[in-house]
C-alpha cells in the first residue's frame, strides 16, 4: 500500500486542520500504513504556544513523491495544497458547503464533506467506527477537543451539531487538561493577537468568488472572547491586512464569543448591501453588529441562497 501524506490547505491550517492532519495521519499508522502529516502553509493564531508546546509531528515539505494524499478541513480545489492537487487525492473530510458534489463525483464515498461544527469531530467519528477509540494519544484527544471547541466557538456557533458535544464530552475525558484550561486556550489567542493584528488577520482570510454576487470579496474573520472593541481600536490594521489581498471588496468579520454576536467592518457601499441582504444587518456607518454568531462557512451558505 502506498505512503499517504494527509494535509490541508496551501496558505495556512488553523487548529481544526492541525487537529485533523496530525490524528488522522496517527489513525492510519496505528492501522498498520505508513503516513504523514504535512502543513506547507503556516500554522495560525488559533493554534496557540500552549498548543504547540505539546510536541506536534507535522512536516512542513513532503518526504516523498510516490504518496498518495487524504485532504483536512477543505474542500475547494482552490485552496488545497498544492502537493496533493498535483497528485493523487485519494479521501477528503470537510465541513464548508460548496465542492460536495465535485467530490462525490471524483471519489464518491471517500468524500467524506458534512456541514458540522467541526472537521474534527469527523475525525474522532473515524476513530470510534475503526475501533482505534482506545489508542489514540493524549497529544492527537487534545488537538481534536481544543479544535472542536475553536471551530463552534465554544458551542456558540449556530452550526454546532450533537454530535460536535458527544465527541467534545468523549475526547475530554482523554485530555489530561484542567477545567481552566479552556478559559486559558481563548485568552492565549488573544494575547497574540494583540502583538501582531496585521499578521493574525491574513492568517485567516479568504477571497470568494461566487456566481451571485458581481466581484471577488474577501473576509478576513478574527475569532475573540471579547470583540466589541477591537474594530474601532484596529480599522487601520484591519484595512492595510485585507487590502492586501488586491480586492476593493473586503469586510472584517469578528465573532465575538463572550456577547455571542459578530462584529463587522467594511467601507465599500456594495458590500454593505450585501452583508445587510444576506445576513440582515444594518450597517451604521462603517460598522453593523449581527444578533447572532456568525462563522465564515455560515455566511457563504447563506449567499449561495441569495
Ligand atoms: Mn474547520
Amino acid at each position: 500500500m502506498k505512503h499517504t501524506i494527509v494535509t490541508t490547505g496551501q496558505a495556512f491550517a488553523d487548529i481544526d486542520a492541525v487537529a485533523c492532519v496530525i490524528a488522522y495521519a496517527e489513525l492510519l499508522r496505528l492501522e498498520g500504513r505508513t503516513a504523514e502529516a504535512y502543513f506547507p502553509g503556516t500554522l495560525n493564531n488559533s493554534v496557540t504556544p500552549g498548543v504547540r508546546a505539546w510536541g506536534l509531528d507535522y512536516q512542513t515539505e513532503p518526504s516523498t513523491t510516490d504518496a498518495e494524499f487524504v485532504v483536512m478541513d477543505v474542500s475547494d480545489p482552490k485552496y488545497i495544497a498544492k502537493a496533493a492537487t498535483a497528485g493523487t487525492i485519494t479521501e477528503v473530510y470537510d465541513h464548508h458547503p460548496g465542492f460536495e458534489a465535485y467530490w462525490e463525483e471524483r471519489i464518491g464515498e471517500r468524500s467524506h464533506i458534512e456541514l458540522i461544527g467541526a472537521c474534527a469531530t469527523l475525525i474522532w467519528e473515524e476513530y470510534e467506527k475503526r475501533g482505534k477509540a482506545g489508542e489514540i494519544s493524549t497529544v492527537s484527544a487534545r488537538l481534536l477537543m481544543a479544535a472542536i471547541l475553536s471551530n463552534t466557538l465554544n458551542f456558540g456557533a449556530i452550526i454546532t451539531h450533537e454530535r460536535d458535544r458527544r465527541a467534545f464530552d468523549t475526547l475530554w475525558k482523554k485530555c489530561d487538561l484542567p477545567d481552566s484550561w479552556i478559559a486559558s486556550y481563548f485568552a492565549e489567542q488573544e494575547a497574540s493577537v494583540r502583538g501582531n493584528v496585521v499578521q493574525t488577520i491574513q492568517d485567516d482570510t479568504k477571497v470568494f468568488e461566487l456566481a451571485n454576487v458581481p466581484f471577488p470579496f474577501t473576509i478576513g474573520q478574527l475569532e475573540l472572547w471579547d470583540g466589541s472593541r477591537f474594530l474601532r481600536r484596529e480599522s487601520a490594521a484591519v484595512k492595510s491586512a485585507l487590502e492586501s489581498f488586491g480586492h476593493p471588496h473586503w469586510i472584517m468579520s469578528i465573532p465575538s464569543l463572550s456577547e455571542r454576536k459578530n462584529h463587522f467592518y467594511t467601507e465599500h457601499p456594495e458590500v454593505k448591501a450585501l452583508f445587510e441582504r444576506g445576513l440582515e444587518l444594518k450597517f451604521a456607518g462603517d460598522y453593523a453588529t449581527s444578533d447572532r454568531l456568525w462563522l465564515r462557512k455560515e455566511i457563504l451558505k447563506e449567499f449561495q441562497n441569495l
